[in-house]
């Protein structure tokens, strides 16, 4: 019988969706959360047609030329900034990412981390922990109002969507965006959503999010001066990707409190945070947590998993980033 193809799963995922690829491939995992580095990734992908992937392995160009079999890579995000896309669909390797299944959790994180900022929820309680909660004062721990007050969403793309309709309908938040392109108003009508240009976003905003894909263009989208024209009572909150936000800047920033409060889930060089960023008071740290649910991390992965199977069993894959290269150009 002849052996069935082999896959690479780059990081340790359910063993369930392991059996379900086992099924069609001979299935190679990383049974640890440690990262491949590039030499070790690269060893691990002689003679695999297809991997799974999470944000933390960098596919290019280099990756695709040292793997002639790699055909197909499918991340476990819907980001794919580790994704060089273009070098990637010359090379003849589809790329697929997963899309809508993490939509609504990630919402409701963003929506947990605008709270828990404006509402200055994780300093209070280490304020607790640490015993200093000895009376009661009127303004103690007093943050900033979230119903009513003015939602700003940079990228507005499906989540920042999503978080729109929570503002909008569940707090009663006054909603602007903006966003490379416009919606079109039936969509701007639904989310009940102002687009507004980047200076007016970050003016009038009481509460701004940051929801856009990370790009070369938006390193350091928010940076010094970015901050500069929000309002001082304003908070920010990043679950988009590190490098969107200068970290050392707002770092800077909370600590001359030229902004009210900052909750970040990502970070530039994550794992690692900004040393700055540990030790001011006015910041909600998380990591990197925004679609952690087992319901959606499971979904996630299921999807990466099907994507596989679907584009090298049958060419046609659920969510791929490049599919103009199917039957032009694409590895077979
Ligand atoms: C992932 C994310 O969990 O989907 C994304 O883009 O940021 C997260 O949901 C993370 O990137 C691991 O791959």
């Amino acid at each position: 019988m002849p052996s069935k193809p082999a896959i690479l799963i780059a990081r340790k995922v359910f063993p369930d969706i392991v059996d379900h690829l086992r099924a069609h491939f001979e299935v190679e995992m990383n049974d640890t959360d440690d990262v491949y580095s590039p030499a070790q990734l690269i060893e691990r992908l002689q003679g695999k047609v297809g991997a799974l992937t999470t944000g933390s392995e960098r596919i290019d160009a280099a990756v695709a030329a040292a793997c002639p079999q790699l055909r197909v890579v499918a991340n476990i995000a819907v980001g794919f900034n580790n994704f060089d896309v273009p070098a990637l669909s010359a090379a003849g390797v589809l790329a697929t990412n997963t899309p809508d299944v993490l939509t609504e959790t990630t919402a409701d994180f963003g929506f947990a981390l605008i709270m828990a900022t404006a509402r200055r929820l994780t300093e209070s309680e280490h304020f607790l922990r640490a015993g200093q909660w000895n009376r009661w004062s009127l303004d103690m721990f007093a943050g900033a109002e979230v119903h009513g007050s003015t939602l700003g969403i940079l990228g507005m793309g499906r989540i920042g969507q999503a978080i729109a309709r929570r503002g909008a309908l569940g707090f009663g938040m006054k909603v602007i965006y903006h966003n490379r392109s416009r919606l079109d108003a039936a969509t701007e009508a639904e989310c009940r959503a102002r687009y507004v240009d980047k200076a007016t976003l970050l003016r009038e905003a009481d509460h701004l999010i940051l929801v856009l894909p990370y790009s070369a263009e938006n390193h350091h989208a928010i940076g010094a001066a970015e901050i500069a024209q929000m309002k001082p009572t304003a908070t920010l909150v990043n679950i988009a990707r590190g490098g969107i936000v200068d970290d050392a800047a707002l770092a800077q920033a909370l600590r001359e409190r030229r902004i009210a409060a900052a909750g970040l889930d990502v970070f530039e060089g994550e794992p690692k945070v900004h040393p700055d960023l540990l030790t001011v008071p006015n910041v909600v740290l998380t990591p990197h947590i925004a679609s952690a649910t087992m319901q959606t991390r499971r979904a996630m992965a299921k999807l990466a998993a099907d994507n596989v199977i679907a584009y090298l069993t049958e060419g046609r894959p659920i969510t791929p980033l490049n599919a103009e290269i199917i039957g032009k150009g694409a590895r077979e």
